[in-house]
């Protein structure tokens, strides 16, 4: 009886991270889903860094449901001097990362910010981005126009990091 507790207690706690997570993401008194007309803008997240660190990026699914184009022109945040949307891609082998002035979300298109593709470069950071902690950022929208959403602090995301496998699967049936 006190084996099978155990392994019980054992098995809870290995699956507990993306318990926590899907928690976040379904409960309503937490919910970490932002909707701004026809836009949904999913689980923003930012990876912890040390004490002074210059810059950060941050990470979220932006998602257009209307039938209509939107253009994400800019973003800002109290707690960065500047921010920047940024991409990264393979060139001949390497990795590169080049500013975007302007985010194109065609009508029923997903555009997934995740380390290695689009991020937002937080420059000049007033302060240590602690893991278990928020920050404001907003997105203006040339259409819809501006959302603040709070942007949650990590070691790492997990449900990122699943997006990100599901879609190397995909890339390589193509
Ligand atoms: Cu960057």
């Amino acid at each position: 009886m006190l084996r099978t507790n155990i392994s019980t207690l054992i098995r809870s706690a290995a699956a507990l991270p993306a318990i926590v997570c899907g928690a976040l993401l379904t409960s309503p008194a937490s919910a970490h889903e932002y909707q701004l007309n026809d836009l949904y803008i999913d689980h923003p997240w930012a990876r912890a860094l040390p004490p002074n660190a210059p810059a950060g990026a941050a990470y979220m699914r932006l998602e257009n449901r209307g039938d209509t184009q939107e253009i994400m022109i800019s973003a800002h945040s109290p707690i960065a001097e500047k921010v920047e949307v940024h991409e990264n891609s393979h060139v001949d082998g390497l990795m590169k990362m080049r500013r975007v002035d302007q985010v194109r979300l065609a009508p029923g298109v997903s555009v997934e910010f995740q380390p290695g593709g689009y991020h937002f470069m937080l420059f000049g950071l007033k302060q240590t981005l602690v893991a278990g902690e928020r920050f404001p950022l907003t997105l203006d929208f040339k259409n819809a126009g501006s959302i603040a959403v709070d942007v949650m602090i990590d070691e790492n995301a997990p449900s990122a990091s699943e997006h990100a496998a599901q879609e190397s699967m995909q890339h390589q049936h193509h």
